[in-house]
């Protein structure tokens, strides 16, 4: 079976001194060295001021909604991991679903103004995968409106726009270091702060709410990432850039396959040089000769095990569909997008030849 993705991991030759350092020091939580030292490296690999980082970006979201006091109403978008928007209802918030763009997928910024209520407070916008938000206009009216912006990163890892982080913009950002992701840490997250007193805040509630030993100042939540998820974070980081080669290598190699196929068409993130490739998604739409789901159906027969990232939209799943935002023709582009995508395998242990394969099963359908 060829799956969507498969860990990067290190060599284990390579864990095996780490381990032993772990095992001796026995701090395996909390704050340990390695957490610290990942927490730099990371901010200098990626260009940032700080980060903390989380056991997964989920809890990442939920803190970072909190950080920054959000009220009332979040403007966002109904295309992404249903963690998104988890995240708002754990924090007793309201999604207020925008439709996404046609061509990048991310929120469709010219219709953020009028979904805006009085008690909106802020936009989570996810920058899907890896193709950054249009973070210039976001932040403009979010200005206008005095709105937060925090970002749903977890794509995202190592991008850059305009010879900048993109992880630069908005309020703040959060990253997945899940297993399936560009980078990961098996499980594992981050947030990312523009200034010390939000990274300061921020860490006390992914740890309790302590401000010492003796203080508890807030409804925190247990959000630290151990020391041995920092120690695969701080192996993977030295393989990244390696491996993102390899993730474009196989990008360029389906750009080129399924060029000029009826029915099918390569969303420009799959063709953008600053791509961190952690994705491959296609549109497969009626010219085509299978349907979306028997295109899937038929990849699965023959042992590739794409995957239909993102549908269900979110605002469909029950717990969603009663807000008025959820109604389908308020989200015309997503669901069109939502019953066209499919998600092939790429990633960099990828061989190919597999690559080539579900080329060619593609191409004999057309
Ligand atoms: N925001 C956005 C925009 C997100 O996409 C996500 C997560 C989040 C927030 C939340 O991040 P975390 O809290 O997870 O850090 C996966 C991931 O679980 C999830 O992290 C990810 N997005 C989402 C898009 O995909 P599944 O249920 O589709 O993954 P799963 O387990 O079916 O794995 C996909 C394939 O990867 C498998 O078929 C085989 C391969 N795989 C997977 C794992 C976990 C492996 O080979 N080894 C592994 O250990 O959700």
């Amino acid at each position: 079976m060829i799956f969507v993705t498969r860990p990067d991991l290190p060599e284990l030759n390579d864990l095996i001194p780490y381990l032993e350092r772990l095992w001796h020091s026995r701090v395996l939580t909390n704050g340990g060295e390695f957490h610290n030292e990942l927490e730099s490296s990371l901010c200098k690999y990626l260009g940032v001021k700080h980060i903390s980082l989380f056991n997964n970006a989920t809890t990442a979201l939920l803190v970072s909604l909190k950080a920054l006091e959000i009220t009332g109403s979040v403007i966002t978008t109904p295309y992404s991991f249903v963690a998104t928007s988890h995240s708002l209802l754990w924090n007793g918030l309201n999604p207020i679903f925008v439709d996404i763009s046609r061509t990048s997928f991310n929120i469709d910024v010219e219709k953020i103004e009028n979904a805006i209520t009085e008690d909106t407070s802020c936009i989570l916008a996810v920058h899907c995968y890896g193709e950054p938000c249009e973070t210039e206009r976001i932040a403009s009216i979010a200005d206008k409106h005095n709105l937060k912006v925090i970002y749903d990163a977890a794509h995202a890892f190592g991008v850059r726009k305009n010879d900048q982080s993109i992880l630069n913009s908005g309020d703040l950002s959060v990253l997945s270091f899940h297993a399936t992701k560009s980078f990961n840490t098996f499980e594992g997250g981050a947030i990312i702060s523009h200034d010390i007193t939000t990274k300061q805040k921020v860490d006390s509630l992914r740890n309790f709410g302590f401000q010492n030993e003796v203080t508890v100042s807030d409804v925190g939540i247990n959000g630290k990432m151990n020391e041995l998820n920092a120690i695969i974070g701080l192996l993977n980081l030295d393989q990244y850039s390696a491996n993102l080669q390899k993730r474009a290598v196989i990008a360029n190699l389906y750009n080129i396959g399924l060029l000029n196929i009826n029915g099918i068409s390569i969303p420009s993130i799959n063709l953008s040089s600053d791509s961190n490739h952690s994705y491959y998604p296609i549109l497969v739409n009626s010219s085509f000769k299978l349907t979306r789901d028997g295109l899937y159906d038929l990849l699965k027969k023959e042992g590739v095990f794409a995957r239909q990232y993102f549908y269900p939209l979110i605002s469909s799943f029950p717990m969603y569909s009663k807000y008025k935002s959820s109604a389908p023709d308020n989200l015309l582009v997503a669901n069109l997008i939502a019953n066209q995508i499919l998600c092939l395998p790429i990633y960099p242990s990828l061989e190919k030849h597999n690559v080539e394969r579900i080329i060619q099963i593609i191409r004999d359908i057309h």
